[in-house]
């Protein structure tokens, strides 16, 4: 200590801090996870959009009902996303549901998604949209077989139909449809054109799920360089990439992400909410005002309007999120949760849930035990975890773990029974 007060300010200060990181570090299993996380990059804001009312209807079986979409649209405002998307061409109904859900003034913009047509246009302005959002099929495939016009045609209806929901007062995203695989000078061009027309948001989709995380991050890049209206990254998931070519395209200067709630959408969907939502809190630590734990129940929304029930595993919102069931993670579990997750399942709604039965080992007996009442000690343990084992019937009982019995977990003095297999 007499050395400290001695030494000079800055040695003193350094002390100091890494004194305090040590504290953070002990304190926070995650810390070093974090720091790897956090090396380059800056945490930055990035809004999320939602498009469970336009995208999530498109998956094959899904409809929702007027007073659905309001009551999803309601949630996801109060969850916290940024922009809501729903597209009000699609049927009479879904005009009248984009019409209503603009009028309950909610926090979140409603962007009114329609094909990049005058006519559509109308239909926004119709719906007194204040946010619209159209697309047009950028790459050559799109152009020749689907849509059937020339790259100069389409350069043209894509700057015509900007200026004109522009000379309406419209704020406008405009959407380079299948921009991944879209010639790269004439993707760039087309930015250019839109943008000095006065586009207030240009989405780069991955539409059919094709990229990898560092293809996501170039193509990101080559616009970004160029363009100075704000980006948005929509990314399917056909090949399991999704989320991660999303954030690849944050790295590289996108600031929103589309999401759905549970991924739903075309084929194989796009980056859940849930599992985006997580991920920028705490692993890319951006700023936010999410409800995290409203998501299980915008996931259990969504599985009864849809009856799409997530799979056991699914991030997050899955029913085995948060199960834990081999003997050393029981173990490990019992005496610290944090041993085996990486956030707290009461964060996002999601709870915990202890498997018993042939792989339990002795830890996981003598909990079992406790929470049954029976007396236990180190032989009974052993005896029981036996008998779990020898009954080969694999998993025999599962227990939610509510707030008593959590507590339990932490304060039981009553299990010593030595850390182990
Ligand atoms: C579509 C295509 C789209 C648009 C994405 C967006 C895609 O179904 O209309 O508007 O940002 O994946 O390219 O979903
Ligand atoms: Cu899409």
């Amino acid at each position: 200590m007499h050395f400290v007060t001695n030494a000079p300010i800055l040695v003193r200060i350094s002390l100091y801090l890494s004194i305090f990181c040590t504290i953070i570090a002990m304190d926070d299993p995650n810390y070093y996870a974090y720091q790897y996380n956090s090396i380059g990059t800056k945490p930055k804001k990035i809004h999320v959009l939602d498009s469970t009312l336009r995208e999530g209807e498109q998956h094959p079986g899904v409809t929702f009902s007027n007073k659905q979409r309001i009551q999803i649209a309601w949630m996801l405002d109060y969850f916290g996303v940024d922009q809501i998307e729903i597209s009000p061409v699609v049927s009479s109904d879904h005009k009248e549901a984009t019409k209503t859900i603009i009028k309950q003034g909610l926090r979140a913009d409603i962007v009114a998604h329609v094909r990049a047509l005058k006519e559509d246009v109308d239909v926004a302005l119709d719906c007194d949209a204040t946010w619209m959002a159209t697309y047009l099929g950028m790459s050559d495939i799109h152009l020749k077989d689907k849509l059937r016009i020339t790259r100069e045609e389409a350069l043209r209806r894509a700057v015509e139909t900007v200026e004109y929901a522009k000379s309406h007062g419209l704020k406008m995203r405009f959407t380079m449809e299948d921009a991944s695989r879209a010639e790269p000078e004439f993707l760039i061009k087309m930015c250019k054109a839109i943008e000095e027309v006065g586009v207030d948001r240009i989405s780069i989709p991955d539409t059919v799920g094709i990229m990898r995380p560092n293809g996501m991050y170039n193509l990101v890049k080559a616009v970004h360089d160029q363009i100075k209206t704000p980006l948005d990254v929509h990314c399917h998931n056909d090949i399991g990439f999704a989320l991660a070519n999303a954030f690849a395209g944050c790295d590289a200067g996108a600031e929103q992400i589309h999401t759905t709630i549970d991924g739903i959408g075309e084929r194989t969907g796009i980056p859940a909410l849930a599992e985006t939502a997580v991920a920028l809190t705490y692993l890319y630590k951006s700023p936010n005002n999410f409800r995290l734990d409203m998501l299980m129940d915008l996931s259990r929304l969504i599985e009864q309007y849809t009856n799409i029930v997530p799979y056991d595993s699914k991030p997050v919102v899955g029913i085995t999120a948060y199960k834990h069931k081999a003997g050393t993670h029981l173990a490990a579990i019992l005496r610290n949760p944090a041993a085996y997750e990486p956030i707290e399942p009461r964060i996002v709604g999601n709870r915990r849930r202890i498997v018993f039965g042939e792989l339990a080992g002795k830890n996981g007996a003598a909990y079992l035990m406790s929470l049954l009442g029976l007396d236990q000690n180190d032989e009974h343990a052993k005896a029981v975890a036996a008998g779990l084992k020898n009954l080969r019937m694999g998993d025999l009982l599962e227990i939610p773990l509510d707030d008593r019995l959590e507590k339990k977990i932490i304060n039981d003095t009553q299990i010593k029974v030595k850390p182990g297999k």
